[in-house]
């Protein structure tokens, strides 16, 4: 207990310090001391993403959910946003019910193996009904179906020296968190929304869905989990496709 105090008073201590002048030195310095550099800290947003990142991880609790609404106050009126792919083989998936749809889970796990949505559906069914922000506007609430990504990693299990885990989509769209959100109660593998199937608009047949981070974090048509314990050689070894198009990393709300 008095370990964890002092912890919190030094990180409270050294982020009051941080509004000061020599400010986001202190970020980097405390980020270096708790090994929490988001992977795109080098960029022009860099410092600002450490701040945040190590801001959320060092004071939030890992447990600590987004807010949840009730039934009355799911929007009524929800953004189409993005497309849905055109390839032949997401088409010819969706003329099947893709029932052919399957997701892979791989890497540093025990027993790495795929899922369809019928076998995802055998999990314990849970639901939220959360706060949906994309960077760009167009907020809404909704209600999720599906299982925790942290029952379906138990599944597999995750092995000890495992430190973040990727999302690869059909549209070539992909990202990563960082251990303590695929492992929150919040984080779904989702296939419903609003007491129906997931809409192919919102990613059918399966997403994933982060709560705690912007809507854009939130990987929708979902194929292929890697659970890894290194970000270089993915992509351009920034952790998603997001720094690249100007987005960080860490979309924590
Ligand atoms: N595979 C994939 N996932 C994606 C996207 C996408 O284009 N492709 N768009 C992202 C963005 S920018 C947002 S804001 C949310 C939008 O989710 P929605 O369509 O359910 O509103 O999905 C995210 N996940
Ligand atoms: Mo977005």
């Amino acid at each position: 207990m008095s370990e964890l105090i002092t912890r919190r008073k030094l990180i409270t201590t050294g982020l009051a310090a941080a509004a000061g002048a020599s400010g986001l030195g202190v970020a980097a310095y405390l980020a270096n001391r708790y090994g929490l550099q988001p992977p795109d800290h080098g960029g022009i947003y860099g410092v600002g993403e450490t701040f945040t990142y190590v801001s959320h991880r060092l004071l939030l609790s890992d447990r600590w959910l987004a807010r949840e609404f009730d039934r009355s106050q799911i929007s009524k009126v929800i953004p189409v946003k993005g497309k849905t792919p055109e390839t032949d083989a997401y088409q010819r998936l969706k003329a099947d019910n893709f029932t052919g749809w399957k997701v892979s889970v791989e890497g540093l796990v025990e027993r790495p193996r795929t899922f369809t949505v019928a076998e995802l559906q055998r999990f314990p069914m849970h639901s939220q009904i959360t706060h949906q922000a994309c960077k760009e506007g167009w907020p809404f609430i909704a209600e999720w179906t599906g299982a925790r990504l942290s029952d379906v990693l138990n599944a597999v299990g995750v092995l000890p020296q495992a430190k973040w885990v990727f999302f690869f989509a059909i549209d070539d769209w992909w990202d990563s968190l960082d251990l303590p959100d695929p492992r929150h109660p919040q984080t779904f593998l989702a296939y419903g929304m609003n007491g129906r199937e997931l809409a192919p608009d919102h990613g059918a047949p399966v997403r994933l869905k982060v709560a705690r981070q912007l809507g854009y974090k939130s990987l929708k048509f979902l194929n292929r989990i890697t659970v890894t314990d290194t970000m270089k050689h993915i992509g351009d070894g920034l952790g998603s496709g997001s720094p690249s198009a100007g987005y960080s990393w860490y979309a924590g709300i």
